[in-house]
């Protein structure tokens, strides 16, 4: 439809057609990149799903290759549902996946590569014993799914894995040791339980460094090292992941901060964003985050388009070793690739209630930093404007409620009359204790003329450190924008739906719609060229 096409992304992954879910299987082989994805062959909704491949040799170009998986055992015949690549230290690889069988059962399933010296990898075997696991007594058959790639135990000989489930209300994850992943003993007790959290799907888990800035294998435990452990909500449709420690001889994750914890603490991302999977890069020693952007429109509005959902640029995951209990997510270094002509902007000063247009010649697909200082004297005396201690971006109104320290950003995808647009903003408070509290927000309630689509504020408090300025980096994408605060501690993605703001007609704008204060901005804004994304070119060959 091409009423709907200016929509499609210019450098985020998307499919050619029709629907995409979950990022599955993440790896790095032989010089290429790995992304599978959960793909309805059929149309632009959720169905009977297969596994889409593709490679890239930077993580931002991409070549479309066949189907690893389609359903077509009894195992897995109502779908090849999300699952883990493990690579073995003799190089070997390992696929953990849930299969959804013919009368509706998760079972996990086992599939190899079957020719490793295959850069592209792409043939891939189904096990002739799968299913190799299925739901233990007392687990519901539909409530057991996702497997995460295998760590080794201190003994460096066993391999374990979670999957995560339920149990009644509480959202759990079972841990399973297995030897060469064709025969599993499940062991006692859970890696970790959240009571009132729900069905845990696509768990992750992985150790990040207290102390480097390298990501870690899967496997590395010991001093200096936490666990990150991750859930993905099935009652709300989030990523939520705690920090913590991890005892392999307990079989038993602890969350540093028990109100913190998984599925009631902290999440990825705080627009858009489900299903997320982590592997590590063993080349440039990165962890990388993947995540599914999902719609946020009518499934009939989907159908029109012919396509439905969106992958996030992979993110760098470090630990937050300014704050001690965040991490840090980042725009692969790669996406920079992309950018071509910029415009700086710098120290300009921003009265209350004003809005500067920045120039852009690719105004839909930019990638933007951009710094703000408020006068530090503009803290004291807030207390009457900003009573309000209890702000939240969700509940708040949008960049449109003025505070006398907030909001102040960018406007983003908006159109000449702001008639459209999706203001990216900071908005600090008074906290009860008396403290400054800053908030990051996305609002979405002007991101449409369209009726049926979700127009809702998103956001967080964000820890902004002693001497940092409100610093935030947007990667605009058509209809796409993920937001960085603070240098990553927090992240929103909006999933949006211009009708005006649209290709060469988007505008984009600073603002600074505080009543009290004058802001200074300073930053960049880069045209971004678009990737390089295609049907693997094998009549070439
Ligand atoms: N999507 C897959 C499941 C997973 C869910 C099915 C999460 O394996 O639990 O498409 O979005």
């Amino acid at each position: 439809n091409v009423m709907l096409s200016w929509q499609r992304t210019a450098y985020h992954f998307q499919p050619e057609h029709n629907w995409m879910n979950d990022p599955n299987g993440p790896l790095f082989h032989k010089g290429w990149y790995h992304l599978f994805y959960q793909y309805n062959p059929e149309s632009a909704v959720w169905g009977k799903i297969s596994w889409g491949h593709a490679v890239s040799k930077d993580l931002i170009h991409w070549l479309y290759l066949p189907f690893a998986m389609v359903p077509d055992h009894w195992y897995d015949i109502n779908g090849v549902w999300t699952g883990s690549a493990t690579i073995l230290p003799d190089g070997q690889i390992v696929m953990l996946y849930t299969g959804d069988t013919y009368d509706a059962v998760q079972v996990q399933c086992l599939a190899y590569p079957a020719n490793l010296s295959d850069p592209l990898l792409l043939d891939w075997v189904k096990y002739s014993g799968n299913p190799v696991l299925v739901p233990p007594p007392g687990i519901g058959v539909k409530d057991f799914r996702d497997p995460t790639t295998a760590w080794l135990t201190p003994d460096g000989y066993k391999w374990r894995i979670t999957i995560g489930s339920k149990f009644n209300k509480t959202g759990i994850s079972l841990v399973y040791e297995t030897v060469d992943f064709k025969s599993y003993d499940m062991l006692d007790g859970y890696l970790h339980a959240v009571p009132g959290t729900g069905m845990w799907e696509c768990v992750d888990f992985f150790p990040v460094s207290m102390t480097e800035i390298n990501g870690l294998d899967t496997s590395v435990n010991g001093p200096g090292v936490k666990h990150v452990l991750k859930a993905s909500l099935d009652d709300d449709k989030n990523d939520y992941f705690a920090l913590g420690v991890y005892d392999p001889f307990e079989n038993k994750w602890i969350p540093d901060d028990p109100e913190l914890d998984v599925g009631i603490g902290l999440r990825y991302d705080y627009g858009k964003y489900y299903a997320s999977k982590t592997f590590y890069d063993q080349i440039t020693q990165r962890r990388i985050l993947w995540g599914w952007i999902r719609e946020t429109d009518s499934e009939d509005d989907d159908v029109l388009k012919g396509w439905a959902s969106v992958q996030s640029i992979p993110r760098t995951v470090v630990f937050d070793q300014k704050t001690g209990n965040n991490i840090i997510q980042w725009p692969v270094s790669e996406v920079e690739e992309l950018r071509s002509e910029s415009v700086e902007f710098d120290n300009m000063k921003l009265g209350p209630g004003s809005i500067v247009p920045l120039r852009a010649d690719t105004p839909s697909q930019l990638d933007i930093v951009a710094s703000f200082e408020i006068v530090k004297e503009a803290f004291e005396g807030t207390v009457e404007s900003n009573v309000d201690s209890s702000y939240s971006c969700p509940t708040s109104g949008g960049a449109a409620n003025r505070g006398k320290l907030g909001p102040f950003g960018i406007i983003v995808l908006a159109d000449e009359t702001l008639s459209e647009g999706t203001p990216i903003y900071f908005y600090v408070t008074n906290g009860a204790n008396g403290k400054a509290e800053t908030h990051f927000c996305a609002d979405e309630l002007r991101s449409s003329e369209a009726s049926d689509v979700a127009k809702v504020v998103y956001g967080s408090k964000v820890p902004v450190l002693d001497g940092e300025k409100y610093s935030l980096r947007s990667l605009v994408d058509h209809s796409i924008v993920e937001s960085f605060a603070q240098g990553g501690r927090r992240v929103i993605t909006s999933r949006i739906y211009p009708t005006k703001a649209i290709n060469g007609a988007a505008r984009v704008f600073l603002f600074n719609n505080a009543t009290g204060v004058s802001v200074t901005a300073s930053g960049k804004i880069w045209n971004m060229i678009s990737a390089d994304i295609r049907r693997f070119p094998f009549n070439q060959l």
